[in-house]
């Protein structure tokens, strides 16, 4: 039935970065292994002048157990053979916050309504994911228009991730915190 090798996932023909480019918020996500970004995530990407991709990315964490605040990071993204293929290399602005590399993958985008990216942090013996994460954003932070939330659910089966995703709700905190 599904293939839920890694490898052989599609993801979005001719990306371009540039209508990709500016503010997303993530209306859902599938959560890796520990720590993550919980609500209020915002990215912004943007184009450098030499033509590289870079975003920062805000949103409520949780840290030392009972720690919150918001988190201010900063992802610059390696291009690979794909173009929508990315390694993102992140950290935070607080020192005490998370830092790595991570796979950047846009599964599927029409670039003024949705985007779908993924991310394999690690791999079982037969290709598909042990320990991933994926975002659905929306330029619109009220969420996503029905013909968009099908084509999203679509690209969720076709990761292997279908129901693991929740919502990321939207209250302001990362706007006063
Ligand atoms: C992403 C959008 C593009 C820029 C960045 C993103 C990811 C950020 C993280 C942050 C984790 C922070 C933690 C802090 C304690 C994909 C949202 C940088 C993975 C866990």
């Amino acid at each position: 039935d599904r293939d839920c090798r890694v490898d052989n996932f599609e993801v979005m023909k001719d990306f371009d970065k540039e209508r990709y480019a500016g503010v997303w918020y993530a209306v859902a996500k599938k959560d890796p292994e520990g720590l993550f970004l919980l609500d209020n995530i915002v990215a912004n990407f943007i184009i450098e002048k030499n033509g590289k991709m870079t975003a920062t990315a805000k949103g409520r964490v949780r840290i030392l157990d009972k720690l919150e605040l918001c988190a201010n990071m900063v992802g610059t993204f390696i291009e690979t053979n794909n173009p929508a293929k990315y390694r993102m290399k992140y950290h935070g602005a607080l020192a005490i916050l998370e830092r790595g590399l991570d796979d950047h993958w846009v599964v599927d985008t029409d670039y003024t309504t949705y985007a779908i990216t993924y991310a394999c942090r690690r791999r079982n013996f037969d290709g598909t994911c042990r320990d991933s994460y994926s975002f659905v954003f929306s330029r619109d932070i009220n969420g996503l228009p029905s013909e968009a939330q099908r084509i999203v659910r679509k690209r969720q089966e076709q990761l292997c991730l279908d129901r693991k995703y929740r919502v990321v709700a939207h209250n302001g905190y990362c706007e006063t915190n």
